[in-house]
Parts: structure tokens; sequence; C-alpha cells
């Protein structure tokens, strides 16, 4: 009995961090606690669940061909498509801790496809230590904080057991992501359209559009690269539907640009330009909303697509409750190195490493970075912003320093190359900032490999860049 009680208390006394999500940032965050925990071995580490909706970790990465529904009755999370290769060069996302060379042996070139960079995010983890913290199938449901003892509860269904449970934690980091619930507008006529309406979320294959007249609507990364892909896979014509203004590519003639979109008569769409065009299909690629139906008012972050949402201390902490974390939720230029940054800062943090500032500095520090936020007016500036954030992180930790700012101007390059040739921008190669070694070449341009496999690409014989 004795030994009992003092078993129960000591678990009690060890702090609990639930992570909810297992894409890149949840992962991030996991790696993090778990390089610690390989280094230190301490008895006072952290006891971590990790709650994942999926049945498998890699988030987004996981392609799926389902849509609406998954098998258990949840919003399918997948918003990646067939054929979709990495939209910015391989040398911006790169581990500061696991180069490309290091998993791949060679040098692959710059804009690999899905698979072949899921391949790449999953290759750096001890899978065996980590599953021991995973729930599969087990979206959350509800997380509440008791004022009193200072703790979460967190609900989630655990699909496996068909039953739901209930657990106290300490800490909460968030990490579920932001692509994934669809922003979808309506406009007059819509509901009379003949053809399919989609949003991003639910785009699977670019061959289902094929001889097809298709509408994209959008002025983003989905309305380009969607746009891209039903050309290279035989798309009668792509138009594109942009109500900022223009994309300034020289897109092929089958691709072309239109302002905003008016309404739509039968299956003939008007523009703000007063044109009009038929069309065989719609595809929304009108962004996505922030989604937290597991959270209550005063937990949920409320925010749209930014580089820095406001309440946010550091970028992660929430300001009202700081033992509530949210990772991941910027726009991203950067992703899986500021997803890194963010995970190492907050493990810093929850160990007792790094302190947090009482309120009123956390308000000071996130309101000099809306400033500055505030400020951005081109793409080289924002890249520059969130190379600077990232600086920030990775300055206080121990996370292997790397050079973020020469990232930000591949990313430069990167974006000048899309705009001399945006069908053409994905045979480029560069010189990784960690390794020095210059991807290789596609053997053939990119619109030519029709092929996205691991297996595809692996076998492609790759040219040394010239
Ligand atoms: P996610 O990858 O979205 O992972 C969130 C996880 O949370 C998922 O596993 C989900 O199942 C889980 N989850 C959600 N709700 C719950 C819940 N209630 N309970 C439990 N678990 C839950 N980035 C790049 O770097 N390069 C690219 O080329 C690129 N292309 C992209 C293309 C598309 C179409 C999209 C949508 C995104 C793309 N991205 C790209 C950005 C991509 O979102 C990030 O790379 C990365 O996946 C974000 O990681 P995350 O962990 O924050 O979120
Ligand atoms: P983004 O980057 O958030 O862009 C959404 C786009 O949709 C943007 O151009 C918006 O125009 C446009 N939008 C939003 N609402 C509407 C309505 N009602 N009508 C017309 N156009 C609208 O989302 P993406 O899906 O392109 O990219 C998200 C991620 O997926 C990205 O990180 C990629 O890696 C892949 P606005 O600027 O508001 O005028």
């Amino acid at each position: 009995m004795g030994s009992a009680k003092k078993k129960w208390s000591f678990i009690l006394s060890k702090t609990r961090i639930a992570i909810l999500g297992a894409g890149p940032s949840g992962l991030a965050q996991l790696r993090a606690f778990e390089a610690l925990r390989k280094k230190s071995n301490s008895s006072d580490f952290p006891e971590i669940v990790c709650y994942e909706k999926q049945n498998d970790i890699g988030g987004m990465w996981n392609y799926t061909w389902r849509t609406g529904l998954d098998r258990n009755g949840e919003p399918v999370h997948g918003s990646m498509y067939r054929y979709l290769w990495s939209n910015g060069p391989k040398e911006c996302l790169e581990f500061a801790d696991y180069s490309f060379d290091q998993h791949f042996g060679q040098a692959i070139p710059s804009y690999p496809p899905r698979e072949v960079l899921k391949d790449y995010i999953m290759g750096r983890l001890d899978k065996r230590a980590l599953f021991t913290y995973m729930r599969f199938e087990c979206p959350v449901r509800w997380v509440t904080f008791d004022q009193d003892t200072q703790r979460f509860s967190v609900t989630v269904m655990n699909h496996k057991t068909g039953e739901q449970e209930t657990e106290e934690f300490d800490y909460v980091v968030v990490a579920t992501g932001h692509f994934s619930t669809p922003n979808m507008p309506y406009y007059k006529g819509l509901e009379q359209f003949p053809g399919r309406v989609l949003h991003a979320h639910d785009f699977r294959d670019a061959l289902e559009f094929e001889g097809q007249n298709i509408l994209l609507v959008g002025g983003s990364y989905s309305a380009e690269d969607i746009g891209s892909q039903c050309y290279k896979y035989g798309a009668k014509s792509v138009t594109i539907s942009h109500r900022g203004g223009s994309f300034g590519y020289n897109w092929p003639e089958a691709v072309n640009e239109k302002p905003g979109l008016e309404h739509i008569e039968g299956n003939v769409v008007h523009f703000s330009d007063g044109s009009s065009q038929a069309f065989d299909a719609i595809v929304m690629c009108t962004g996505y909303i922030f989604h937290f139906p597991f959270l209550p008012d005063e937990l949920r972050l409320e925010t749209h697509n930014c580089l820095y949402p406001d309440n946010l201390y550091k970028g992660v902490f929430f300001q009202s409750n700081p033992k509530l974390i949210y990772l991941g939720m910027q726009d991203q230029w950067f992703t899986f190195n500021m997803f890194d940054a963010q995970a190492w800062y907050v493990r810093d943090v929850i160990m007792g490493k790094i302190q947090l500032p009482n309120e009123s500095e956390r308000r000071k520090d996130i309101d000099s970075w809306l400033q500055n936020h505030e400020k951005l007016n081109t793409d080289a500036q924002s890249i520059d912003f969130q190379a600077n954030y990232i600086d920030d992180l990775t300055s206080a930790t121990d996370y292997p320093s790397f050079p973020v700012h020469q990232q930000a101007e591949l990313f430069k390059k990167w974006l000048e190359d899309k705009k001399l040739d945006i069908m053409g921008f994905r045979n480029k190669s560069y010189a990784s900032t960690i390794t020095g070694t210059v991807a290789a070449q596609l053997p053939r341009p990119w619109l030519e490999i029709k092929d996205d496999s691991l297996e595809g690409f692996m076998s492609l014989k790759f040219k040394k860049a010239s």
C-alpha cells in the first residue's frame, strides 16, 4: 500500500506534456525532447503523449486518396495531391542536424517529389523511441484548463478502443497544422454550375481534368501549383482568377490569368473586367482557415495565414496562458527548420533552461515583431523577417546554428527563377548551405517527368549540375 502510494505521487510529480498532432511540427517537438532524453537520461524527464488523428506520423506529407471523411468519420487532414513536387528548393528546408547528403548518400535535385521529401523528414527519427509516445487514431475532442490545479484536461476519441479518454497535462502543444480546413467562398450562380466545384484541399489528381477547361480561383501557391499540375497532365486550358492582380509569370499558351470572379451563369464564369468564359470545372484555391474545434474561446488562437500571428510570444507561447503552445502557426517560407527552431525553444522553456518573461514584457516583444510585420512590403522583406525570427529562436538554444540568412537568399533566387520560367524553375539546382553540395540536375525537364514515386525519382539518372 505504502509503496503504491509513493509510486503514484512520483507519477503525479512528473511534468506531463500533450503534443497534439504528429506532422513535421509535432515531430520536431518530440524529437527535441528525445534528443535531450538521450543526452541527459535524467529521471525528471517529462512524460509525453502525442495524440494523432491519423494512423501514422507525417501529417500533411501522408498522401491520402480520401476526401471528406476518413475511415473513422473524422475530417480528412491531407491537402496534398498526387504528382506534388516540392514548391521551394529543398536547400531552404534542410535540417541543420541531418543533411540531404546524409539521408540519400548522393546529391539529388533541388525539387524532389512529396514522397522523397517525406522519406527525408522521417529519416532522422528514431521511430522505435518515438512511437512509445504516440497514440494514433486519437483525434483531440476538447481541451480545458483548470486555474486551481494549473493543469489541462485533454479529451480524445480513441478510435482503436471506441472510447473517449481524458488525461491531465501541465503543457499542451498544439501542432495540428493550418492548411487543412478549406476557406470556401460563395459566388452567385455556383449552385447552378454543371461541372465539378471543389476546394484545393480535395484536389487529388490532375489527370481528372485532362482535356478540360479548368478555372482556378486564388492568387497564391495552390493556384499556381495546381494550375501547373493540370497543364502538365493535359488540361485543355487552365485559367487562374486572381482578385489581387497578376502573378506576372510567363505562362504557356494554354494557361491564362483573369481578374476577380464576379458571378456564374450556367457553365459561364464572369470576371471583374467584363470578360466571360465557359468552364468544365472550378477549383477554389482560396486558402485555409485556422480551425481548432477542440479549444474553448479562452485558449483558441484566432488568426489568419500570416508571418506573425498576434498573441504568440516568440511565435509559440499563447499570451494569456503560456503553458499552451502553438507550433507552426506562421505562414511558411521556412518550414521544417523553423519548426525545429520553435520546438527546441519550447523544450528549453519547459525544462526551465529559458525563463519566460512576465506578461507585459512578453506583450512588448510581440508588439515589436508585429510593428516590423506591418512594415513588410515585398516578398524579399517577408523572407528576411522570417529568417530573423528563426535566428532569434536558435540563438537562445543549443540547436545547431545554420546559415538561415543564406537560405533566405536562396528563397529570393527561387522567386526570380519562378518569374523567369514558372514551368522550368524546378529544373534549377542550388547548393546546400549546410554541406555545400550542389544539387544534381534532373535528366529531363520537370514538365516531362510524370512519375513522382520515390523509386521512380531515385532511379532517374541525375546529372551533375553544370
Ligand atoms: P501538418 O503537417 O498539417 O500536421 C498536423 C497533424 O495534426 C496531422 O498529422 C493531423 O492529422 C493532426 N491533427 C489535426 N487535427 C487533429 C486533432 N484534432 N487531433 C489529433 N491530431 C490532429 N511545405 C514545404 O516545406 N514544402 C512544400 O513543398 C509544401 N507543399 C505544400 C503543399 C500543400 C498542398 C500544402 C497544404 C502544404 C504544403 N507545405 C509545404 C506546407 C506543410 O503544411 C508543411 O510542410 C508541414 O506539413 C506543416 O507541418 P505541421 O506539423 O505544422 O502540420
Ligand atoms: P494562401 O497562400 O493562404 O492563399 C490564398 C489565396 O486565396 C490568396 O491569393 C487569397 O487572395 C485568395 N482568396 C482568399 N479568399 C478568396 C476569395 N473569397 N475569392 C478569391 N480569392 C480568395 O493559400 P494557398 O492554398 O495558396 O497556400 C497554402 C499553402 O499550401 C502554402 O504554404 C503552400 O505551400 C501550399 P488575397 O491574397 O486574400 O487577395
